[in-house]
């Protein structure tokens, strides 16, 4: 073949590769015709009450052809409630749960939407509803004191996964107390149907205490307004989506997850560690991308994901902006059951490197029987030697080892450690500001480097160095949170650890 002609057949070739990939891109693509196709008419048949579910579930499918009036009832409560182990928060919610309950109707629907407020509130609230058509998405109708409700209509004219929230005067942070949450207004067709369907919602707290810092902590608007959150997390609570409370499913089931982020203020890099997104619908609305790592959720977005999940195991669910998950709480747990498929993926089922101190979120209760008792200067060593194997095992034994022994010329033992037997106080410094240059363990020399591990608050260091002291052949000895918190004042923290 001449040169030309060649030339010529690769065009042609290339042209039918990009035919068939536009029509099919173009059948997933089809125009939704937006809020002007949306009007079915006038509300038929008798009205509905709206099923109202809070996160992590989701109500069932519409399954409706026609347009109707449903009624949704939401009350706003101010609680306190847990946010992570040991520490409270003052949450303004709708419906009494972080995120607030998820509301599901169909496109055409007209809503009348009830928002009481407790009359234990202390604040007045309102809510802005994105899949609203109008002036502040319902805002302004549905301001409502304490003790009273408003009551407001709109009409669903977009289909799509929307987030509502408050939006009251000081409007970021009625959002940063968690009053957010999503309505997913379903095409006429619905969606078509999946195995699971979950809610996850992120959000972000502000809070005076550091993060996992014990007992009652108040909102902090610096924070905010500095956008520098103590904690990220999914559905209101570290807790929330781990251990017993993670999500469950079931080797060859399809998954949906609707996730939305009520920010205040960050944007997320959703992602699910060990998973794909087969089908990800970008900030909720109606085409989707396919073959998805992560997925970014604006603030005040949402994202609906799919996938199906093909081999046990637990499937870790991460805002991969990555010290969020780690350091500030954003991780929940997708737990697989069933058959192993070696074809597919031969690993072991739980994988530490990744699941830290979370892997035995169940023991975690016990970090937080604890710190009640902590607080009150009535703990005893046991329980503190049991919260402080917790956390060793999620944060020393990666270096030292479960079994104390640490890795022969790099790790030392903590395992009959002299060098650690010595000095108890040496032993707290060691934690908070780190350790490097050469020592001597055993007889064994060791030059190495050991970051400070300051992150730690005051009970945790205590209770880990009380279980190291009491484990492995060692003599025993107590540190109290006192006695850390006087060496954390007394020392200097070196250049870039946390305070
Ligand atoms: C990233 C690895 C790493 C982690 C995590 C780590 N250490 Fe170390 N640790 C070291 C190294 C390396 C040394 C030796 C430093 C040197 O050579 O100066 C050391 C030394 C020590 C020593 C003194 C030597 C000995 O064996 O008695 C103590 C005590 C100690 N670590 C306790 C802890 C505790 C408690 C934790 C968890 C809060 C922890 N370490 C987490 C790497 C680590
Ligand atoms: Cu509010």
């Amino acid at each position: 073949m001449s040169k030309p002609l060649t030339k010529i057949f690769a065009l042609v070739l290339a042209l039918a590769a990009c035919q068939t990939y536009t029509s099919e891109a173009a059948a997933q693509q089809s125009d939704t015709g937006g809020s002007a196709a949306g009007d079915f008419g006038p509300p038929q048949g008798d009205p509905i009450q709206a099923v109202l579910t809070s996160a992590p579930n989701v109500p069932p499918p519409v399954n409706r052809d026609y347009p109707a009036k449903v009624i949704v009832d939401m009350e706003v409560r101010e609680l306190d409630m847990e946010i992570s182990e040991g520490v409270t928060y003052t949450f303004w919610t709708f419906g009494s749960t972080v995120p607030g309950s998820f509301i599901r109707i169909r496109q055409g629907d007209t809503v009348e939407f009830h928002l009481k407020n407790h009359p234990d509130s202390k604040m007045p609230h309102n809510i802005d509803l994105h899949a609203v058509t109008g002036p502040g998405g319902g805002a302004t109708s549905s301001f409502t004191a304490p003790g009273h409700e408003a009551v407001f209509s709109f009409k669903a004219l977009n289909p799509g996964l929307f987030v509502y929230h408050c939006a009251t005067a000081p409007v970021g942070m009625h959002i940063a107390n968690g009053m957010y949450g999503l309505i997913l207004v379903e095409p006429p067709g619905g969606l078509p149907p999946v195995d699971k369907e979950f809610y996850v919602m992120q959000g972000e707290f502000y809070t005076v205490g550091k993060y996992r810092e014990k007992g009652h902590q108040p909102f902090d608007m610096q924070k905010a307004i500095d956008e520098n959150a103590t904690y990220v997390l999914f559905n209101g609570s570290e807790g929330a989506l781990v251990g017993d409370n993670a999500i469950k499913a079931n080797v060859g089931d399809t998954v949906r997850l609707f996730v939305g982020n009520g920010g205040p203020n960050l944007v997320s890099s959703f992602h699910v560690i060990g998973e794909i997104f087969d089908k990800v619908f970008q900030e909720g609305g109606s085409r989707y991308q396919e073959n998805v790592q992560t997925t970014l959720i604006p603030a005040g977005g949402s994202a609906i994901t799919e996938f199906r999940v093909e081999v046990p195991g637990t499937l870790i669910i991460v805002d991969h902006s990555i010290f969020r998950a780690f350091n500030k709480g954003a991780l929940g747990m997708l737990k697989v059951e069933g058959a192993d498929n070696l074809a597919v993926y031969t690993g072991k089922e739980v994988d530490n490197v990744y699941l830290g101190d979370k892997v035995m979120a169940n023991e975690l209760s016990i970090v937080s029987d604890i710190a009640e008792a902590q607080r009150s200067g009535m703990v005893t060593k046991e329980q503190q030697i049991q919260a402080g194997m917790v956390l060793y095992n999620g944060t020393c034994s990666v270096c030292h080892q479960q079994n104390g022994e640490g890795l022969e010329g790099i790790f030392p033992p903590l395992a009959n450690s002299d060098y650690l037997m010595a000095d108890q106080r040496r032993a707290v410094e060691i934690v908070l500001n780190g350790l490097s240059g050469p020592i001597s363990v055993n007889g064994v020399p060791y030059s190495s480097v050991m970051p400070a591990m300051s992150q730690l608050n005051d009970d945790e260091i205590a209770n880990i160095l009380t279980f190291t002291l009491n484990s492995w052949g060692n003599e025993g000895g107590v540190v109290t949170s006192d006695e850390v918190a006087g060496i954390r004042a007394a020392t200097e923290r070196p250049e870039g650890a946390a305070d």
